[in-house]
C-alpha cells in the first residue's frame, strides 16, 4: 500500500503532495513502482496534530480522487475517520476506507463501507492524535491490542461489513512507546486469531528515528528492516512511502520464509552461492 499524503503537515512528507497535480503524479508513480493499493489521506494523524474539518479534508481530497478514480492504476483506499468523507470518497469510486481510529467514534464509517461494498481497514489507536503519545501504557500490549481490535471488528460486522472485507492493523505509533511498536512488529502473529488480513504501517516512523537517531528522510533502511520483520511475523499488507525498495526487500524476505527449512532439496535449484 503506497502512501499519498495530500497534507501540509504529515511527519515524513508534509507539503510535498498538497497540490492535486503533485499528489496525482505521486500516486501514479507509486503504482508504477508496484503498489497494489494506493492510500490517499488528507489529514495528518502525526502525534500532537489537532485534525481538520470535513470541509477542509474534502477540499484537499476531491481534486486528487476525481483524477485518480477516473482510471485507477490499482485499487484506491482513503485514509479517513469521518463518515461524511468516506461517503464522498466511495461515491467517487474509492475501494477501501482506512480508519486509523478503528471506529472510535462509532460505527458510522463501517455503515458507509457496508452500503458501498467497500473494504475497511481497522487500525488500533489509544486516545487521539493530540493525546496518544502522552505516556502510553499497557499491561499486555499484544493481548490488549488484539482485544480492542476484536471489538472494532465486531462493531464493523454489526454494521454490515462482511468479514472478508475487513483487515486489521496494530497501529504502529498510535498510542505506543517505541518498545510497544517493536513488540507488535515482532509478534504480529498475535493478531492471527482475529482471522483477518494484517496490515501494518512502520514506514519512516519515530521508533526507527529513536533507534537510529535519524530524521524521517533518512529512515529507509530502518523501514526496510521493519517491513522484513513484519512479513516474517505475519503481515499481509505493508503501508509504505518507498514502494519499490520495500517490494524488493519483501521479495527476498518471502523467499527466505518460504524456503525449505530442513536442508533437503525439494526441487532442482540454481547455481550455488
Ligand atoms: N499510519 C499513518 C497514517 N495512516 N494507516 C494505517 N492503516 N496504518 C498506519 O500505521 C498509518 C495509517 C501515519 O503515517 P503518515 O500518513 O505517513 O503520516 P501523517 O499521519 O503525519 O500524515
Amino acid at each position: 500500500m503506497g502512501i499519498v499524503n495530500v497534507t501540509p503537515d504529515s511527519f515524513a512528507d508534509g507539503g510535498r503532495f498538497l497540490a492535486p497535480d503533485a499528489a496525482y503524479a505521486h500516486a501514479l508513480a507509486l503504482a508504477a513502482e508496484g503498489a497494489d493499493l494506493i492510500d490517499v489521506g488528507a489529514e495528518s494523524t502525526r502525534p500532537g496534530s489537532g485534525g481538520v474539518s470535513v470541509a477542509e479534508e474534502q477540499d484537499r481530497l476531491l481534486p486528487v480522487l476525481e483524477r485518480l478514480l477516473k482510471d485507477p492504476p490499482c485499487p484506491v483506499s482513503v485514509d479517513t475517520a469521518k463518515p461524511e468523507v468516506a461517503e464522498t470518497a466511495l461515491a467517487l469510486g474509492a475501494h477501501v476506507i482506512n480508519d486509523v481510529t478503528g471506529l472510535a467514534a462509532g460505527p458510522g464509517v463501517a455503515q458507509v463501507c457496508a452500503r458501498y461494498g467497500a473494504g475497511l481497514v481497522l487500525v488500533h489507536m489509544r486516545g487521539t492524535p493530540a493525546t496518544m503519545q502522552v505516556a502510553p501504557h499497557y499491561d499486555d500490549v499484544l493481548g490488549e491490542v488484539r482485544q480492542e481490535l476484536a471489538a472494532a471488528v465486531a462493531l464493523a460486522e454489526g454494521a454490515g461489513v462482511p468479514p472478508e472485507a475487513i483487515c486489521v492493523d496494530p497501529g504502529i505509533g498510535f498510542g505506543k512507546t517505541p518498545t510497544h511498536n517493536l513488540t507488535l512488529l515482532k509478534r504480529l502473529d498475535a493478531l492471527a486469531p482475529l482471522g483477518r488480513a494484517v496490515l501494518v504501517g512502520p514506514s519512516r516512523k519515530s521508533f526507527i528515528g529513536a533507534l537510529l537517531d535519524l530524521p524521517p528522510t533518512d529512515r529507509l533502511e530502518g523501514t526496510l528492516a521493519a517491513c522484513v520483520a513484519a512479513v516474517l511475523s505475519g503481515a499481509h499488507i505493508l503501508r509504505v512511502h518507498d514502494v519499490a525498495a520495500v517490494r524488493r526487500a519483501v521479495r527476498v524476505a518471502e523467499a527466505i520464509r518460504d524456503a525449505p527449512g530442513d536442508g533437503v532439496e525439494a526441487t532442482a535449484s540454481g547455481p550455488g552461492p
